[in-house]
Formats: structure tokens, C-alpha cells, sequence
């Protein structure tokens, strides 16, 4: 293959002329563009531990009101990627958010969607479109875009939850904007959708004969994620990963139109290796400790720790415990290079 011009290539007044008429000629840059064989990858993967994390978003809770935040948040921010682009990877924003007791978030709506993974602390509630979620450590909760949503704290004790949100995406689309509400009337039956779709393979009646709705099911308890691998682990062969998909009871299909949700359980002892894709991903962790190993390199993991995982990434994962079991909690965009047509599993 012989080696494409470079910019240096062309005469100083053709460039000129070029630039003065905002045109870039392709084969400097298709190589950048076009690489061969993989993707150019500037996310790093790397972690951030929580035991850094912490300490930083309790101080952030002492210098800053919540009046003055908003949301009170410090952004997990891949170097790779540049530190104001508030990107882990490439399409994902990983927030970790601080709620202190009595304190409100105020009633926004955006055109990102979002979700929130608890991590620590009880007595936070989201409330979506007027229903009112209970946060307990590990449940997931759903703020698809355009759908109103507010935090609160009726507890004792920090909160702290992780955000994951399709910002890169929709900030790049130049289709990212909110709008101010005020409160909401929480309804009176708290938690309706959990309630509704309780079990899997069971969905109230009514649903089976209109149209499928978007999002039924908003909050995930990680009490029943908890139990179904559990389930899940006793009949798997050892070194097949232990996964769960996060999906709409009422379609089967992703339960978030970019990002995609999973929850992995580590056997103890156990080592796997995930498949090979062409997305990018960010995984969290419930419990345990262990070892990831991202395209050579490796990472130990403690409780509550974030990592980044590039696109095309091999990735191996390993429980440090010999008698416990490790649980980790997975966002990936799968679900958007699926309908955008380019996703690819390498196996
Ligand atoms: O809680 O609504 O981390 O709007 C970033 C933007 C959280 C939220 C973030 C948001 C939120």
C-alpha cells in the first residue's frame, strides 16, 4: 500500500487557497479517519477509585450548597479523551452524584437520557414523571430523555449515587438542552412500575393488548438483579460469564435507546473474559474485589471502583475472593451502534 500525501505535499498557495474557501482535502487525514483493521482509540482505560472518589464529593458537599449545583456531581473524566469533554469513553458521562439529607434536587427534564446506580447511603428517592422511586444501594433508575425528574433525601447520611448519561452523544448531535420545572406532585402509590412488573414474564394484562410503552418499568431493585444471577450462577459453566441484561419487560428489547445495561456476577475464584465488541463501556462495582485486565492493561478493583473500557477492547476480568462472590454493574452503547447499524461482536 503505498503511502497517501501528506499536507506538506501540496504547494503553500494551494493550501492557502483551500483553507480561504473552507476546503480540507481527505487523504492527508483518511488514514486518522479510516484507520485499518481498528478503530483509533483515545479513551483510556482506566479507574477511578472510590477511596479517591469519596473524600472529594464530601468536600464538594461542604464548599457547595445544593442550590449552587443543581446537581451536586464530580464527573468521571477520561484523560484520553480531554478533561472539559466530561466523556468516560467516547459516548458515555459518568457523574458520581452527592445528596445530603433534607437536601433537593430541583425538577428538570432533558433531552439526554439518564440513569442513576445507587452506591451508598438509604433514604434517597428520584421522583419520575410523579412517581416516586425508593435509591437502596444498587437499584437502577431510569430518566429517559424529556421525562421530568427530581431528587431528594429523607435520611440520615450521605447518598451517593454513580449518573450514567448519553451526554457525548446528544452534546454532539448539538441536541443537548434542559428545561426548569417545579416540583412535582409525587402520586400517591410510590414505586407504581416495580409493583407492575414485578416478576419476569408476568406483565398487568391491559399491556399485552396496546401498544408497547417506552419505558413500563423505571426503577430496578438490586435485591432481585441480586437473586437472579444467583440463580443464574448455579447452572452456568464455570468461566461463562454470569451476565443479566437490563431490558423492557414489555418488548425484550434494550430498556434505554443509546446505552445499554448489564450486571455481571464473579464466582469465587472465578476469571472470565467478556466478548470482544466494537462498543465502548463503563463498569461499576457492587461488591467484591478483583482484577480487570483491558487490552493488556491491568487494574485492581475494590469496592465501588469505576472503569473505563475502550471500544474493541479484549477484556478480562478476575475475583480476588476465593469464598465470596464479585458483582459488577456494566453501561455499554450497545444499544446505539445496534440501531445505528455498526455494531459488531468479535466473539
Ligand atoms: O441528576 O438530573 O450527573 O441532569 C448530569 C446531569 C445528573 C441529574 C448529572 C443531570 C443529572
Amino acid at each position: 500500500m503505498s503511502a497517501l500525501g501528506t499536507l506538506e505535499d501540496l504547494p503553500l498557495d494551494y493550501r492557502q487557497g483551500l483553507t480561504a474557501r473552507n476546503l480540507v482535502p481527505l487523504w492527508p487525514n483518511l488514514r486518522a479517519a479510516l484507520p485499518y483493521g481498528i478503530p483509533l482509540r483515545r479513551t483510556r482505560p482506566i479507574l477511578w477509585r472510590y477511596a479517591d472518589v469519596r473524600p472529594q464529593l464530601l468536600e464538594a458537599g461542604r464548599l457547595t450548597p445544593i442550590e449552587k449545583a443543581e446537581r451536586r456531581v464530580l464527573v468521571l473524566a477520561n484523560p484520553g479523551l480531554g478533561l472539559d469533554n466530561m466523556q468516560a469513553t467516547p459516548s458515555i458521562y459518568i457523574g458520581m452524584q452527592l445528596i445530603l439529607p433534607s437536601e433537593t434536587a430541583p425538577n428538570h427534564k432533558h433531552s439526554p437520557s439518564a440513569v442513576r446506580f445507587v452506591v451508598e447511603g438509604d433514604g434517597g428517592f428520584t421522583i419520575v414523571e410523579g412517581e416516586k422511586c425508593p435509591m437502596e444501594p444498587g437499584d437502577l433508575i431510569l430518566t429517559p430523555s424529556g421525562l421530568w425528574h427530581e431528587h431528594g433525601h429523607a435520611g440520615t447520611g450521605p447518598v451517593v449515587w454513580m449518573d450514567a448519561l448519553d451526554l457525548p452523544m446528544v452534546y454532539a448531535l448539538e441536541a443537548s438542552y434542559c428545561i426548569e420545572g417545579t416540583p412535582q406532585q409525587a402520586r400517591n402509590e410510590a414505586d407504581a412500575s416495580q409493583t407492575r412488573y414485578r416478576r419476569a414474564g408476568l406483565v398487568p394484562y391491559a399491556a399485552v393488548t396496546r401498544p408497547r410503552a417506552n419505558y413500563p418499568l423505571v426503577r430496578f431493585p438490586w435485591r432481585e438483579v441480586r437473586e437472579a444471577l444467583g440463580s443464574l450462577a448455579a447452572v452456568t459453566p464455570r468461566g461463562e460469564a454470569v451476565r443479566l441484561a437490563y431490558v423492557n419487560p414489555e418488548t425484550g428489547g434494550e430498556c434505554m435507546p443509546i446505552l445499554g445495561f448489564s450486571a455481571i456476577e464473579l464466582r469465587p475464584g472465578e476469571s472470565v473474559r467478556l466478548p470482544r465488541h466494537s462498543a465502548s463501556s463503563v463498569i461499576n462495582v457492587v461488591d467484591g474485589s478483583g482484577t480487570v485486565e483491558i487490552d493488556g492493561v491491568s487494574l485492581a478493583f475494590e469496592q465501588f471502583d469505576t472503569m473505563a473500557v475502550p471500544t474493541h477492547a479484549e477484556v478480562r476480568l478476575e475475583n480476588a475472593s476465593a469464598t465470596r462472590p464479585a458483582h459488577l454493574f456494566v453501561v455499554d452503547d450497545a444499544p446505539m451502534q445496534r440501531k445505528l447499524g455498526f455494531y459488531e461482536l468479535f466473539g
